[in-house]
């Protein structure tokens, strides 16, 4: 199913939990299978701190590199009515990153050190967004399906065990939904428009569907983090349930518009109704994941600018002095 990767690709595993105290390791997960919640002042294995930094300032530079692929159309957005949507839109997405550094702060991670290692390339954003958007009807594509992945992965987490964590997805989702509205209309537009926008819709598709069976992360055989991080109820579904949970929810959605997708090994198991894909090309994710994409380089140069410019304005409010009377040339 997922060409030559297997488990033997793995890293070497390392005891993660040495040096800590077994009794408040008891403790801390029994609180977890009792469906209460963690906060940052109560105690946790360095671990379960380490993981949950990295995933949320993974999840939280999604959402600002997240908004540059869809942030090129809004000049060439169709319609005035269309354009002031994806500016809400985009504008909601750099939000969420707020939301997200803030609740990884509470780990002990200064934002300033988040955003210095999204710049130098140590940290990693989600794949998708390493790809270009070609023509308005990929904006519309990333805001049905990619919206859409991304809810199926935070409405499970959000009822995790990090509390700043989980109280972020519950407030992110509501917004991802509208975004998923607003994608799903205007691939709807195009897919029952003329035979151009047709065609442009499923050439969208065809170049997204790939990176979208990336987004979930790898097969569950090779997933690095994916079994502590679901015995500590921070992941709620393994990556292959998850993409499992979006075809089966999007699929039928995608077919009913009379649209297809680029995998000729797709078919649903009769017995299971599991959905089978074919290999996504797993090398092209691990590339992509680390720093060779088409896009990698003029995403981070493009965060490099906004973080030179805006540097001016972080100055003036960390001095305390009237930012207002900073020149603005
Ligand atoms: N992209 O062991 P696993 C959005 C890395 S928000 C890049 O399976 P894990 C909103 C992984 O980090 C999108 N890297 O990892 C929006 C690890 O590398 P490391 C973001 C990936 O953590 C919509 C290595 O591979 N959502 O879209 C990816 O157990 C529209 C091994 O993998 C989140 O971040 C990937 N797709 O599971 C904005 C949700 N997958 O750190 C604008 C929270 C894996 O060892 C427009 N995150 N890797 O160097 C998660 O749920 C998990 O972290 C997974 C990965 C499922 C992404």
């Amino acid at each position: 199913m997922y060409g030559n990767l297997s488990v033997t690709d793995s890293k070497p595993k390392r005891n993660i939990l040495e040096g800590e105290d077994p009794e408040r390791l008891a403790e801390f997960e029994a609180k977890i299978l009792r469906g209460e919640k963690i906060e940052p002042h109560d105690w946790m294995p360095k671990e379960y701190r380490r993981q949950l930094i990295r995933m949320i300032e993974q999840h939280a530079h999604s959402e600002i590199i997240g908004a540059l692929p869809e942030g090129t159309w809004i000049t060439r957005a169709p319609s005035f009515k269309r354009k002031m949507a994806l500016m809400a839109k985009v504008q909601d997405e750099s939000g969420h990153c707020q939301l997200l550094y803030n609740a990884a702060e509470t780990l002990g991670k200064s934002r300033e050190a988040m955003i210095n290692d999204l710049l130098i390339g140590k940290s990693k954003y989600s794949n998708v967004f390493n790809y270009p958007a070609k023509t308005w009807a990929d904006t519309a594509v990333i805001a049905w399906l990619i919206d859409a992945s991304a809810i199926v992965n935070q409405v499970a987490n959000s009822k995790g065990s990090y509390g700043p964590y989980c109280r972020a997805l519950e407030r992110i989702c509501q917004e991802e939904s509208f975004h998923l509205r607003y994608g799903y209309h205007n691939v709807v537009t195009l897919a029952t428009g003329t035979p151009l926008q047709r065609e442009m819709v499923q050439e969208a598709l065809n170049r997204w569907w790939r990176p979208i069976m990336h987004f979930f992360g790898p097969p569950d055989t090779v997933s690095e983090h994916g079994a502590i991080l679901m015995k500590w109820k921070v992941k709620m579904a393994s990556n292959d349930d998850m993409r499992q949970s979006f075809l089966k929810q999007y699929l039928p959605k995608i077919f009913e518009l009379g649209l297809t997708v680029p995998d000729i090994d797709l078919h649903q198991d009769a017995e299971t109704k599991q959905w089978i894909i074919g290999d996504p090309d797993w090398d092209e994710f691990f590339r992509v994941i680390n720093g060779d994409g088409p896009c990698n380089a003029e995403r981070l140069a493009v965060r490099r600018t906004a973080e030179e410019n805006g540097a001016w304005v972080r100055r003036a409010l960390k001095k305390n002095t009237h930012a207002y009377t900073v020149p603005l040339s």
